[in-house]
């Protein structure tokens, strides 16, 4: 189920390109995953943004994340969330969400990743894997060979993060992640319906895990 491109809105990259207008380019080129982040937005205005992608999601069979805000995932009856290390632990948000909420924790290390494991995470966020300026505070970047390590000791899916574009997506699914997430990549594209089917073509034919 979490498997393949995972496309992440900003409102920020891209001046008037909203939520929802990049989630329906990306579910019009065949993205099955879809988070909406936002670090800015009011709790209301988030809200609204959310329960219009979420409709436009369950529409297409897309799964809706929310980044980091629980109690909004609840309120639009997102599939899951994503959250950070500093957020609530997962068990926390499990009985927020309830037993079938997809609880996906970002880490940048391994430890984190096993940690993450441990807790009852369905997926890591791991990254940035090559360098990004669209998150400024998203640590170091870790390389292909410390994901391949991560990929490689856990046994839940691997959502590989930053700096993921149609030159590199395929490195991603070779070190074993069963996902890439996007933002610049998509948000940012010139046409981001063409994009999304250009990424999905690369990382569908060479994902080896
Ligand atoms: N977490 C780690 S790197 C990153 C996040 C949210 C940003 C990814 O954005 P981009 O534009 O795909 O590099
Ligand atoms: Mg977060």
């Amino acid at each position: 189920m979490i498997e393949g491109l995972y496309i992440i809105t900003d409102e920020e990259l891209h001046p008037g390109r909203t939520h929802l207008m990049i989630a329906e380019a990306a579910i019009a080129g065949g993205a099955g995953l879809i988070q909406i982040r936002d670090k800015h937005a009011s709790d209301r205005d988030l809200y609204e943004a959310a329960m219009a992608v979420r409709e436009a999601c369950t529409r297409a069979g897309a799964l809706l994340f929310v980044n980091d805000r629980v109690h909004i995932a609840a309120a639009v009856g997102a599939d899951g969330v994503n959250i950070g290390q500093s957020d609530l632990p997962v068990a926390a948000v499990r009985t927020i969400l309830g037993k079938n909420a997809v609880i996906g924790v970002s880490c940048d290390c391994l430890k984190q990743a096993l940690q993450a494991e441990k807790d009852g995470a369905d997926y890591i966020g791991y990254g940035p894997v090559f360098p990004t300026s669209t998150k400024l505070d998203a640590g170091p970047v870790s390389g292909l060979e410390t994901l391949r390590k991560v990929c490689d000791s856990v046994n839940i899916p691997v959502v590989a993060i930053g700096g993921i574009n149609a030159d590199n997506i395929d490195q991603v699914a070779a070190a074993g992640a069963q996902c890439a997430a996007v933002i610049s990549a998509i948000v940012c594209a010139d046409d981001m319906k063409q994009a999304t089917i250009e990424l999905i073509r690369r990382y569908g034919t060479k994902r080896q895990a």
